[in-house]
């Protein structure tokens, strides 16, 4: 990539099983396959120290106030802000299983108020493309591995979807929402096309947070 021209924050968001892992991971391939750098991450980043402890909480072994865990979640995020801005910088598109409104979602599913549980995200770096992967949590649960973390129930799942419906209604302007039963190469390809048409678009804009 030439100099000055940045890659693009790319997020994948959605309930638990929706399909976001399989369809970021060949995003990845399909990008590097081209020649564009592109990175796979995702949140929560379990192996640094804040990292470590969200997922002793998530696989039971840990418990923590509502509160005190959404504020970790964000903690992780904020842990790798500057890695990832030099890294958009240096022209990498970065592809993200899960970011803030995973945090807003299910802590807001939980019943914690809605505006608070934003309110540690505003800042971070703002994704350039949301792709929300919807399906109704009773689908979900046909999916394998369903059930052994922290919050994999379906009346669970379905609060959460709703906060997603929300976020997706409020931040339409860079969200894009797709059906995520239908099959995995045609959901691929639908968002292969998206993000080639993203990618010279925002190479030159400037990195913006969210607010
Ligand atoms: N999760 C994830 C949150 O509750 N808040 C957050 O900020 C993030 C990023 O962690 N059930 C929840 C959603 C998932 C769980 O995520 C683990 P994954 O993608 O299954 O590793």
């Amino acid at each position: 990539m030439s100099a000055g021209k940045r890659g693009a924050l790319i997020i994948f968001e959605g309930c638990d099983r929706s399909g976001k892992t399989t369809q970021s991971r060949l995003l990845v391939e399909l990008l590097k396959s081209k020649g564009i750098p592109a990175l796979p991450m995702n949140f929560p980043e379990r192996s640094s120290s804040i990292g470590q402890v969200i997922n002793s909480y998530l696989t039971n072994s840990k418990d923590l106030k509502d509160e005190v865990i959404h504020l970790m979640f964000s903690a992780n995020r904020w842990e790798h802000m500057n890695q990832m801005k030099q890294k958009l910088l240096e022209g990498h598109t970065l592809v993200v299983d899960r970011y803030s409104f995973s945090g807003v979602a299910y802590s807001s599913a939980k019943g914690l108020d809605f505006d608070w549980c934003y309110a540690p995200e505003r800042g971070l770096i703002k994704p350039d493309a949301v792709f929300y992967l919807r399906a109704p949590p009773n689908d979900l649960t046909n999916r394998g591995q369903y059930g052994e973390e922290r919050y994999e129930k379906v009346e669970f799942q379905s609060r959460v979807a709703k906060v997603f419906d929300r976020l997706c209604a409020n931040e339409a302007s860079y969200w894009h929402q797709f059906d995520a039963s239908q099959p995995v190469d045609e959901l691929h390809a639908r968002i292969a096309s998206i993000t080639e048409e993203l990618l010279p678009t925002v190479a030159t804009q400037p990195l913006d947070t969210l607010s």
